[in-house]
């Protein structure tokens, strides 16, 4: 009774087609509804989306100079921000993919470039989706250290909102982290975890990527202060944002990050705990009211590490294998 789950990397070509909303149809309420242009563009980049296979290399996208205006006029507020508020890593991260895969305001990086950037360094891919999957279909694919990656953009009318995860958010917000080794460890503990498990247990894992690759904190120790602390002294340590929904979004950023811990009418900040975020409800159309601040990336993956073997009712072990793209069960 163990649910389905796919072990060879070739059979995430399924999951990415099993899409809950086809990627065009927009509802009502979205910017682009009434726009017959961008409804046809929507169409075009889903069916480019739903041709590819694994393995391919992704195809370039000619984006048009709508397109390329909204990603500047996004790009260009968030890199100040960013800034201010982002953890070291994504910032370090950032400024290398700004000379290596064409970051920056002036064109929309191409998915094939990062791709080729990611898998360098971690080992982890891009791969485009039309829209979007169930929780068990996108858990799964980062089992696979792969993530699933929509190459739309928000429409122009309103280039600072989108109400689903457009290429602004995906390659502002998720795609530097997966170059950082324990983030990208992370992501696949949680994917694998995902492989199998009950639809309760994916419930919980959805709600711990929620609260952390989404709106996750660290807190980050100024540079150079390794030494004081090892001599016991007070050091100068400040919350920083790892998460993409924060990272991708210019209100939310401030409001989690510059305002002071435990002032009031501030969100509440609790330590990162798997256990407690895995049943800690959420918000999906307004800023959270309870963030979940890890020590660091590394303190973020081990205990999602741990929480993982403990809490998992599943009768197997999966574990990655790169050399091959596939899952060992034992
Ligand atoms: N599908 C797609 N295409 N992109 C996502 O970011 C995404 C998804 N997030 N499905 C998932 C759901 C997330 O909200 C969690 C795991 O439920
Ligand atoms: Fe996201």
């Amino acid at each position: 009774e163990v649910p389905w789950f796919p072990r060879q990397a070739w059979q995430l070509d399924t999951i990415a087609n099993r899409v809950l909303d086809a990627g065009v149809d927009l509802t009502s309420d979205h910017p682009g509804f009434s726009d017959p242009v961008y409804r046809a563009r929507r169409g075009e980049l889903a069916q480019i989306a739903r041709q590819y296979r694994h393995g391919e290399t992704i195809p370039h996208i000619a984006y048009m100079p709508a397109e390329i205006a909204t990603w500047s006029a996004v790009f260009r507020r968030q890199d100040e921000l960013l800034r201010r508020y982002a953890c070291r890593e994504y910032l370090d991260i950032l400024a290398l993919m700004k000379e290596e895969c064409g970051y920056g305001p002036e064109s929309i990086p191409q998915q094939a470039d990062i791709t080729r950037f990611l898998a360098r360094r971690t080992d982890f891919r891009l791969r485009p989706v039309a829209g979007l999957l169930s929780s068990r279909d996108f858990l799964n694919g980062l089992a696979f250290r792969v993530f699933f990656c929509t190459q739309y953009i928000r429409h122009h009318s309103r280039p600072l909102y989108t109400p689903e995860p457009d290429i602004c958010h995906e390659l502002l917000g998720h795609a530097p982290l997966f170059a950082d080794p324990d983030f990208a460890d992370f992501s696949n503990e949680i994917g694998l975890a995902s492989l199998g498990a009950s639809d309760e247990e994916v419930k919980k894992l959805a709600a711990c990527y929620w609260h952390s690759v989404e709106f996750g904190l660290c807190r980050q120790h100024a540079a150079g202060t390794e030494l004081s602390q090892e001599q016991g002294n007070e050091t100068a340590s400040s919350i920083k944002a790892y998460g993409a929904g924060l990272l991708s979004s210019f209100g939310e950023l401030e409001y989690a990050c510059g305002g002071e811990e435990g002032k009031e009418g501030g969100p509440t900040f609790l330590p990162w705990d798997p256990e407690v975020a895995a049943v800690q409800s959420y918000p999906i159309t307004t800023y959270q009211p309870v963030y979940f601040v890890a020590e660091s990336l590394l303190d973020a993956k081990e205990k999602m590490r741990r929480y993982c073997e403990k809490k998992m009712s599943r009768p197997f072990y999966a574990r990655y294998m790169p050399e091959v793209q596939s899952i060992w069960v034992d």
